[in-house]
């Protein structure tokens, strides 16, 4: 049947069409509406998650009408899209977003208090949407913001994970993993039972015969698991335009349990089936920088891109065009190799079901896809283990066979003779079971591959992929710096922040186009503007240290300098790095006559972020850093002098705390090991200043912002190497300082020792892989810089301001223009404002 309604009666539906709500009095009717009625519930029984509720119920109804329109708009139009595949989304929170980027956040602010209920407490009932585990999802959740904001056709398509990343909780000391069951109440997200897809796993591949006589494949039997489609809407910022975010969740193809062992007794094998399927999206691996080849993985992988390609075949397929203007309907983003099978799969979709010739369907394929890399990290880069791949995807294994043939052919054509290139650059490696290098295959599959800041893309360029560029050119290559949403970063987490800039830039247009901030520079000596700021930033402090007092108990003085760690827990982050340095601290005070004490800055160092359950050495870092806690913050001779604090849970809603409140955060990973780093540009966007190394995006800030308003610290990049061959066939001596830190450690001022026995010989004993050592003296001694700096209070201030003003460039929305027309090929589609919303609204 079908399903639009005839000409005719479409006169009906026009005159019955619903409307937005429209101020203060429409919310409120909303809210009541959705508490009685959806929720049935009444003002006797109406607490705050049920205002949550409404309140969320009264903007999503909003945002629907919005989002239908821009679908037709997007469909009529016909123009290209890009889609944006990326295993991780980390939202965060939605209702306050969604509040802002309408512009009904006063209207929400005023409608609920009359009803009763602050609109901060309404907020905080929001469970986070943590479908992700640090930088990238994250980066994908502020291109998704970008994308709609700027109104470019596109969706995003991920995995909607019952399980998202895991809840931290620190137990005597220890990080302890608590499931994150998200989804009790989730309003932002629509079931559309009706948009499923089968995926196949296992079975056998057979060859025939068609009519035309030429060799078609057919993957055949084994598993069969349905997609479902859940849609979530993505709103941008001042503009009606909404686009969508397709999640996929997995279930047993037949829907239902096996009724005939259920009839037969079997009760507990009658749902095992149902249960199997349903497991592919249980759960998000909690794993940041490392990949470790679980089948379950590999599953995950394939049901998501091959549940999205059919969704964007099938959608191109209604234009009625020729295959071969599909590269100019469709762009598809590949974040990071995760999505990488998507090439595969187009290529089979094409060659055994559409019936196109190989070489055809190789240059769509090719044309369409774009690949970013995010990391030179040797154990993040994945390898899939061919028989793995032989098993569950039996025709995939032939096709990426084939695909590498074909590479490796063109490849000896223009290097005749050289052997050792072609084992170099082969996607197969030849190793005990073979392996499928998946960023390979992602280079050879697309016509663009990206890094994320500038050295990140230079040293891809050199290291990693040196032997593609001498292959492809250095054409095929290229550099989008990472941004961030400065809706969420700045207007969301510091609204007055915010307020105080659109008060002097003259409105909220900055937050469009974020070089507006550079206006501010007119105020620096302005000292009403200065003022203001300060207090800002004190109050933003003021609340990280009620947060801090609530979470672990420890009393801080707001006006001690807030010296912030927060992010994944790695080795290569460099966490060790700082808390050997906050020991060092520790151990200098404690030697101080109570005169030099006097002198001394006090400090509140605070860490937040989760390991990777399987991670031991991350979790002997946490371990430590509660140990040293314990010590330091009971020590009365001490006092406020230094405070560490751990804070547990990290997530997007309280980095929305912890960002604003910073007078400096730490961004000290090894040279060339962070790609980009985006918390970097969060911290200096909210007026802290950050200690850093030369190191990702650190580079780019440094040069936007002015060398004297950033602490860069350590060696180069370009020096690891020759550092590292030296610490293993050289000698290698330990700072003296640092050596102190130890055989306190050691001494067991910190508690048993023999716990961090392994952090001390990693860089003692065991080569000191990431330069801890080499770069613990230029860190403390610019700590004791920084110190200085920060007593200069008005100096300090200065710099905070100009650095802030010089930030324009690390948006999000600089860097998905950039991906649109260097990669994608784009243009965004606008759409008027809906009725009775005013500019800047
Ligand atoms: O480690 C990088 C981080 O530096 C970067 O900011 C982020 C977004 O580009 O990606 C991270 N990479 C990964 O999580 C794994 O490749």
């Amino acid at each position: 049947v079908e399903a639009s309604i005839p000409e005719p009666q479409r006169a009906a539906w026009t005159k019955h069409q619903i409307k937005p709500f429209t101020g203060q009095d429409g919310f409120e009717n909303e809210v009541v509406r959705h508490v009685e009625t959806t929720l049935a519930r009444s003002m006797f029984n109406c607490d705050e998650s049920a205002a949550y509720a409404a309140t969320s119920l009264a903007f999503r109804d909003r945002l629907i009408l919005e989002w239908n329109k821009t679908q037709q708009r997007q469909t009529f139009a016909d123009s290209k899209r890009v889609y944006y595949l990326s295993l991780e989304f980390l939202m965060g929170r939605a209702l306050d977003n969604a509040m802002l980027n309408i512009g009904q956040k006063d209207v929400a602010k005023s409608g609920l208090s009359e009803l009763g209920f602050r609109i901060e407490d309404i907020i905080d009932q929001e469970h986070d949407a943590a479908l992700g585990n640090g930088g990238l999802g994250r980066l994908a959740a502020c291109f998704l913001d970008s994308l709609a904001s700027l109104n470019y056709p596109a969706w995003g398509y991920g995995l909607r994970y019952r399980y998202g990343i895991f809840k931290q909780e620190i137990i005597d000391g220890y990080q302890v993993e608590v499931p994150d069951y998200w989804l009790d109440f989730n309003p932002w997200e629509f079931p559309r039972h009706d948009v499923t897809v089968d995926i196949q796993f296992y079975g056998n591949v057979t060859k025939s015969q068609d009519d035309s006589g030429k060799t078609r494949a057919h993957w055949e039997g084994g598993d069969h698991v349905t997609a479902i489609a859940y849609d979530v809407p993505i709103p941008g910022y001042d503009t009606p335009s909404t686009n969508n975010l397709r999640l996929w969740s997995s279930k047993a193809a037949s829907g239902e349990f096996d009724f005939q062992k259920f009839n037969s007794g079997e009760y507990e094998s009658s749902v095992a089936d149902q249960q199997r399927a349903e497991t592919i999206s249980a759960v998000l691996y909690p794993n940041d920088n490392l990949e470790r080849g679980k089948e379950l993985r590999l599953k995950q992988q394939y049901f998501w891109v091959a549940a999205s390609l059919h969704d964007i075949v099938r959608r191109f397929k209604k234009s009625k065009r020729p295959w071969s203007e599909f590269p100019d309907q469709v762009a598809i983003q590949l974040n990071d190799t995760h999505p990488t099978l998507a090439i595969v799969e187009l290529q089979r979709i094409f060659i055994d079901i559409e019936g196109l010739a190989w070489d055809e369907a190789w240059n769509i394929v090719t044309q369409t896809f774009g690949y970013t890399n995010h990391t030179v990290l040797p154990e993040a880069l994945e390898k899939w283990s061919v028989p793995l791949i032989q098993n569950l995807l039996p025709r995939h294994l032939q096709i990426i066979y084939d695909i590498n043939l074909f590479f490796l052919q063109s490849v000896e054509k223009e290097h005749p003779g050289d052997r050792e290139l072609l084992g170099r650059v082969s996607i197969i490696e030849e190793s005990q079971p073979k392996m499928v290098r998946m960023a390979y295959l992602a280079i050879v599959g697309s016509h663009k591959v990206n890094g994320v800041a500038e050295l990140h893309s230079d040293l891809i360029k050199t290291t990693i992929f040196k032997d593609f560029v001498e292959i492809y050119g250095p054409d095929k290559f290229t550099n989008v710096t990472n941004g961030i949403t400065p809706r969420r970063w700045l207007h969301q987490a510091n609204p007055r922040l915010s307020e105080l800039i659109a008060s002097k830039t003259g409105s909220y247009n900055f937050l469009k186009d974020l070089t507006e901030l550079n206006k501010i520079e007119l105020y620096v000596n302005d000292a009403d503007f200065r003022k203001e700021w300060q207090e800002i930033k004190y109050a933003n402090k003021v609340r990280l240290a009620k947060h801090i007092k609530n979470s672990t108990g420890v009393t801080v003085n707001p006006a001690a300098l807030f010296d912030v760690q927060v992010k994944r827990i790695h080795e290569y982050k460099r966490q060790q790095l700082n808390i050997f340095g906050t020991i060092h601290r520790y151990l200098t005070l404690k030697a101080m006559s109570p005169e030099e004490r006097k002198k001394a800055q006090p400090r509140v160092t605070i860490f937040g972020g989760k390991a990777a359950p399987g991670y031991w050495m991350a979790k002997q870092i946490i371990h430590l850093v509660n140990n040293v806690g314990a010590v330091v913050n009971k020590d009365e001779e001490i006092g406020d002098l230094l405070k560490v604090v751990f804070l547990e849970d990290y997530n997007v809603s309280k980095a929305e705390i912890i960002t604003p409140a910073s007078d400096i955060s730490e961004h000290i990973s090894t040279a060339g090991t962070e790609a980009s780093g985006t918390s970097n540009m969060k911290f200096v966007l909210n007026g802290g200043l950050i200690v850093g190394t030369c190191d990702g995006a650190n580079i780019e800030i440094t040069r936007e912002i002015g060398e004297d308003n950033i602490f860069l610290f350590g060696n180069l990049a370009e020096d690891v190497e020759d550092l590292r061959h030296a610490h293993t066939y050289g000698s290698h001596s330990i700072d003296p300082d640092l050596n102190k830190v130890f055989k306190a450690i050691e001494d067991g001022v910190f508690g048993q020792p023999h716990d961090f026995l392994a952090l001390i010989s990693a860089v003692r004993d065991h080569g000191d892989y990431y330069l801890v050592s080499d770069d613990f003296h230029s860190y403390i001694e610019t700590h004791t810089v920084i110190d200085e700096a920060y007593k200069n209070q008005e100096q300090w201030l200065t710099k905070a301001i100009t650095a802030v003003s010089r930030m324009g460039f690390f948006s999000s929305d600089r860097c998905i223009n950039e991906y649109a027309e260097e990669i994608w090929n784009i243009e965004p589609l606008k759409a008027d404002k809906p009725e009775g919303v005013k500019d800047g609204e």
